[in-house]
């Protein structure tokens, strides 16, 4: 498996992300475009009145516009594609080599960031209200991490840019009701990039969208990876994808090759390194 360069390597250390150029080829752009323009006419899971950043059922996206905001989870049974992405090898290799064998997938979003002066943005870490105080070392394995593919180009600021603050999944950072930290605070760097472009990031350091107010639509990509024992927290996955996966692909989905039991997701399957790596069958 593909593993990170000594750069990659440190910048994921001190940035606490790395920028995996092109990791979508302009055809797979393409397509994932089109999928979200068109899950929006389809029911899903999106922000609804639900307290706690919870997800309700929608029959459609309430506005069908394609570059109008939207926020949808659990992608796999959209298009196969979105299961292909689950560990292509590009990215997932760089994945397994920051994380480890031991791990799930989590989670799967598509977002639509619209323009619009009513959005400031929103700056925060993944994981609730826990992992903002959970700081690994600079060598740990994360808890949690990111893959975040850009389906639009992004130029300048204030143009929804994914926005990270460097290195602050290292250190305490001043939050409080008087200090809101927003994609302007001091140490923002909001990120431009083409599309097909990927970030990979903790759920511990602090990022978030930027405004738009520069006339273009961003549209992307989250794939959630965790260490096992946390566990997914997005979706229960239907039978029909299970299906159609790899033994690979069914194992980050959660099946442990034996119905759960107490202890499951505590040790791992005997084979868990080898289906990680893509040799057990
Ligand atoms: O890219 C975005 O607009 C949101 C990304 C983000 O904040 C997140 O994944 O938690």
């Amino acid at each position: 498996m593909r593993t990170l360069t000594e750069e990659q390597r440190t910048r994921w250390a001190i940035d606490g992300y790395i920028c995996l150029e092109q990791a979508l080829r302009p055809e797979e752009v393409a397509l994932f475009n089109e999928e979200l323009d068109r899950m929006r006419h389809l029911p899903g899971w999106e922000p609804t009145d639900l307290p706690r950043g919870h997800y309700g059922w929608v029959e459609q996206c309430p506005d069908l516009d394609p570059t109008a905001f939207m926020d949808r989870r659990d992608l796999l049974s959209y298009h196969d594609a979105f299961i292909e992405l689950v560990d292509r090898p590009e990215v997932f290799d760089l994945i397994v080599d920051i994380m480890g064998p031991y791990i799930l997938f989590s989670m799967s979003q598509a977002i639509v960031r619209a323009v619009t002066d009513e959005f400031p943005g929103y700056t925060h870490t993944d994981g609730g209200e826990a992992l903002r105080r959970i700081r690994v070392t600079e060598t740990s394995r994360p808890l949690a991490l990111k893959a975040l593919y850009l389906l639009s180009d992004v130029s300048g600021t204030d143009s929804g840019n994914f926005t990270i603050f460097p290195g602050s999944h290292l250190r305490p950072f001043p939050e409080d009701e008087d200090r809101i930290i927003t994609p302007h605070s001091p140490g923002a760097v909001q990120l431009t990039g083409k599309a097909g472009n990927c970030f990979l990031f903790p759920h511990s350091v602090w990022h978030g969208p930027a405004p738009n107010y520069q006339g273009k639509a961003r549209k992307t990509l989250l794939y959630n990876y965790c260490q096992m024992f946390v566990r997914a927290y997005d979706f229960e996955v239907p039978p029909d994808v299970l299906e159609r996966c790899t033994p690979r692909q069914r194992r980050l989905l959660g099946d442990l090759g034996y119905a759960f039991r107490p202890g499951s997701n505590f040790y791992a399957p005997l084979d868990q390194v080898d289906v990680i790596a893509g040799g057990a069958p």
